[in-house]
């Protein structure tokens, strides 16, 4: 994995340098000697603490996040239901789209630290299958070869601090380090077909991915570095997610998360930018049996998201964005926000839903 992540800091090194080289083609924008309040000051709006303030400033902050998934995947390689199937699943999930609203609030108290909070309440809808071969009980228990499972609710809330350590001329560095606190659910529960159930039959507990928190506390590191030019800048960030605690209070543990995430960015005038980069995500299986999720159905297994080895796996993500930044005005200090993440690459551990699009849209205020 070693060798893999060098390429892909290679790779992410390479497409931010060819960004770069081609944003004096599109230059216009009038030369900002301090750096700041300019549309590429900010990353690509979907990545997180990438900028801090100075003494006494307050950033409010929202973002729309929707993530797209649709269509199983092992490994590399895209399988069908009857794929999933045929390795003794009695359920597979089909599709998924998760909606989260997320509202951030920033406070400098001195130039170098830059404390952050983040909440969220996130809605999640995943269409399943069931095995053909599975006995008819299962389907009349809901109606049919198919169902959704469905929940919302407030997520993990996300408090901590960055610091820039370091500042000299057009380059900037900080660490940043947060606590996610377990305040999501984890006792989602919706309908799934169970033999013999009638059609009022209870709601059971939800896999993990249909869950609103991870029900541990997390730490959430990173690393940032930026470099702005006349009417560009780069930046670069590694970030991860490491669980606290070995279990939750439903007897599992997501896996760690280790991301990094370059980005170019270009000014096409005072207030709006483009950019554009490349996001490497690992993450870690899901350990421990989840409580009351069960594995065992009438073909063998019972659901995909019912196994820890289903879990985790790594991807490389192209993201490309705009920033539009109202440098006077009534709207002075105001940012609205966009990006795209397209998948390039993902190697999935087990069987799971791959994702096709995150769309993140986002409005920021600065005062
Ligand atoms: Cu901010």
């Amino acid at each position: 994995m070693n060798t893999f992540i060098k390429h892909t800091f290679l790779l992410s090194t390479l497409t931010a340098a060819s960004v770069a080289h081609a944003a004096p083609a599109f230059s216009c924008c009038p030369s900002d000697d301090s750096y700041v309040g300019r549309p590429d000051d900010h990353a690509p709006i979907s990545v997180m603490g990438d900028h801090t303030h100075a003494k006494g400033g307050w950033m409010t902050s929202y973002r729309y996040m929707q993530m797209d998934m649709d269509g199983m995947r092992h490994g590399t390689d895209r399988v069908s239901s009857s794929d999933v199937f045929a390795e003794g699943y009695t359920v597979t999930p089909e599709s998924m789209t998760m909606d989260m609203h997320m509202l951030g609030l920033m406070y400098a108290p001195t130039d170098k630290l830059t404390l952050v909070a983040m909440g969220n309440y996130t809605e999640t809808e995943m269409d399943h299958r069931i095995n053909p071969a599975a006995p008819a009980p299962l389907f009349a228990a809901v109606g049919g070869d198919t169902f959704t499972t469905q929940t919302s609710g407030i997520g993990d809330l996300k408090l901590g601090g960055l610091y820039r350590f370091y500042l000299e001329g057009n380059k900037k560095a900080h660490a940043g380090l947060s606590l996610s606190l377990p305040t999501g659910s984890i006792d989602e529960k919706d309908k799934t077909p169970l033999p013999g159930m009638p059609p009022s039959f209870p709601k059971q507990q939800l896999p993990a991915p249909m869950q609103l928190g991870s029900g541990t506390y997390d730490l959430l590191p990173s690393l940032t570095y930026v470099q702005q030019f006349e009417n560009w800048s780069y930046g670069a960030q590694a970030n991860a997610v490491i669980r606290l605690e070995s279990e939750n209070d439903n007897g599992y543990r997501l896996g760690n998360v280790f991301g990094a995430t370059t980005w170019a960015g270009c000014n096409l005038s005072e207030w709006i930018g483009l950019n554009a980069g490349l996001n490497y995500r690992y993450s870690g299986k899901l350990k421990g049996n989840q409580d009351s999720v069960g594995t065992t159905g009438p073909n063998g297994k019972s659901v995909t998201s019912a196994f820890g080895d289903n879990y985790g796996g790594e991807r490389l993500d192209a993201i490309v964005g705009i920033n539009l930044h109202m440098p006077s005005g009534v709207l002075k200090g105001q940012r609205l926000s966009a990006d795209i993440r397209l998948p390039l690459w993902q190697d999935l551990n087990g069987y799971q839903l791959e994702t096709d699009t995150v769309l993140t849209i986002g409005w920021q205020m600065a005062f």
